[in-house]
């Protein structure tokens, strides 16, 4: 592309600052409206993933951007397609992901009145605009590089939140002459120094120090690990921060907070250091954080250090330079964490089998083929929360991709495939249930069409299992519930995958090893297994 004024369309002008910003790949569906930027896209070098379903689109760009840390991109038309992939950039939002949403709007000078124009919506912008961190409108064909770089700027700095760029169809064929904007530099906030020493003074005090990882650590895993060994302090991670501490360091506690052993560690602590983690009630399931933890919170973002539990000390700054300065004035020796450690990971490990008893075998057959870089994209299902989050262990940050805010179903799979298109070097490993996979089940022709090598492991209890049990916990009928399952492997070879159903949990391992070598997906279907619990 060239930095020099030139006249372009719309269209041009959007691939041209896409590409600016080193967009590698975009997932989307062309309609009559974004025609203009699919033609732009094709002489691009942008690789184009095809989801067979927007909302599919929009997860494999948030599945993209958690992997590869860099925003995703998703590309759709006017009106239904847009808020086909609403539900995504939702999701997105409650777990801080960066993914763009590009759509085309109704005409500039159209009136908005519902006069039935082509997938009018009566406010599309206003829709969307409730569903993203960042939502902007052009109005002209020059200032397409601009707005596109202030998305990537808002993506970027601060806390990661997903944007919307709407542009009006006319302007897609448009030309203009265009400048282009350089991507605005990412700017990296400090914590004040009064803040650092209040945190330092509670540190070089601290006999039995622990820290909780969330997502926004991802990019801070080792300085995360200093300080952590610096101070033998025990780490216990959210779902989104799994992994960011790797799962067999002798401090490490797993992730998932949920356990009552954590509030046993919680409070067996003299100093809790919260680091990029809202600590949500959809982390903690069962109760807040205890209210006299005392607590040093590290947050990029100064709306969210005080919310769900209030601070001692609250440092506002990018986590991997607030670590840093922590870790720089810790004064003497490191100390030795590890014996505690392993009492509390023992009592948390005890928890999470009991909790997840009907899906530790899976884990352990999946842990025996999956090796360090290992991503397992998962889903709102049980053999998920209960089971993998606290019982598969995991090495990375960012390979845990599950939709921990928003709770959607049907994400896995999409987002899977978002992840082996950015690390296609990895192994990428879907786990969902069988009422979820259905959301979304269409993408297993787009990950065929794209040849990823991708286990999808389908564990099946006959339908919605959560809600079929909380219905009979509220003593309540039992309905609606239970789903007369599909032929999965006949439906996924139909889709141009492998499919390969299984009699017992431990053939998962040598299927998921098959698989990984595949010149395709591969759904494996498997019964979740009786244990009495
Ligand atoms: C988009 C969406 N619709 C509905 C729900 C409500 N819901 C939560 S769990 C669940 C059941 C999921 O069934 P399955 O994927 O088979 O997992 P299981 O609970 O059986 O392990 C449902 C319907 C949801 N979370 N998201
Ligand atoms: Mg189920």
């Amino acid at each position: 592309m060239t930095m020099n004024n030139t006249v372009r369309t719309g269209g041009q002008a959007l691939v041209d600052a896409l590409s600016a910003h080193e967009v590698t790949a975009v997932f989307g569906i062309p309609g009559t409206h974004n025609l203009p930027i699919y033609a732009a896209l094709a002489d691009s070098g942008i690789t184009h993933v095809s989801p067979r379903h927007e909302q599919g689109g929009g997860y494999a760009a948030d599945g993209f951007a958690r992997v590869s840390g860099r925003p995703g991109v998703c590309i759709t038309t006017t009106g239904p397609a847009i808020l086909n992939a609403a539900a995504a950039a939702a999701q997105a939002y409650s777990d801080s992901v960066p993914v763009l949403f590009i759509a085309p709007g109704l005409p500039l000078a159209h009136p908005s009145n519902g006069n039935g124009y082509l997938h009018e919506v009566k406010s599309q912008f206003r829709a969307m605009d409730s569903v993203v961190g960042h939502a902007q409108r052009v109005t002209s064909v020059a200032e397409i590089p601009l707005a596109v770089a202030q998305c990537f700027a808002a993506m970027t700095s601060g806390r990661p939140r997903p944007a919307y760029l709407e542009i009006p169809l006319d302007l897609l064929d448009a030309s203009d002459e265009v400048s282009p904007v350089a991507p605005i530099s990412r700017s990296v906030s400090i914590p004040d120094s009064a803040a650092l020493g209040a945190a330092h003074e509670l540190l070089s005090g601290a006999r039995s120090p622990l820290l909780i990882a969330g997502g926004g650590a991802a990019g801070a895993a080792a300085e995360l690990r200093e300080l952590a060994e610096a101070l033998g302090a025990p780490v216990v991670t959210s779902a989104n921060g799994k992994g960011v501490l790797s799962e067999d360091h002798p401090l490490s506690l797993g992730a998932g907070l949920q356990h009552p052993s954590v509030a046993g560690v919680v409070a067996d602590s003299d100093v809790v250091i919260a680091v990029g983690t809202e600590l949500a009630p959809s982390d903690w399931w069962w109760g807040p954080i205890a209210a006299d933890t005392t607590l040093i919170r590290i947050d990029i973002d100064p709306t969210s250090i005080s919310t769900n539990a209030r601070p001692a000390v609250a440092l506002v700054g990018d986590a991997a330079e607030t670590l840093a300065s922590l870790l720089q004035a810790l004064p003497g020796p490191k100390a030795d964490g590890s014996a505690r450690a392993q009492h509390w990971r023992d009592r948390i490990r005890d928890d999470a089998r009991r909790e997840g008893a009907r899906y530790v075998r899976l884990c352990e057959v999946l842990d025996d083929v999956l090796d360090d870089s290992a991503v397992l994209a998962a889903d709102s299902a049980m053999a998920c929360y209960y089971g993998a989050l606290s019982n598969l262990p995991l090495h990375r940050p960012r390979s845990f991709l599950y939709p921990t805010g928003l709770g959607t179903l049907g994400y896995g799979l999409p987002a899977a495939i978002g992840a082996k298109v950015a690390a296609p070097d990895r192994q990428v490993v879907a786990m969902l249930g069988d009422g979820g996979v259905m959301f979304t089940i269409a993408e297993l022709a787009a990950a065929a069409e794209a040849k990823l090598a991708i286990p999808v492991v389908i564990v099946d209890n006959g339908g919605y299992g959560e809600i079929r049990n909380e219905m009979a916990d509220r003593n309540e009928a039992v309905h609606a519930v239970d789903l007369g399952a599909p032929d999965f492997p006949a439906l996924a070879r139909a889709l141009g995958c492998h499919g390969v159903a299984l009699e017992s949990t431990d053939q998962v391992g040598a299927a998921v090893a098959a698989a990984l070598a595949a010149d395709r997906p591969t759904l494996i279907h498997v019964r979740e297994e009786e244990v009495p619990l």
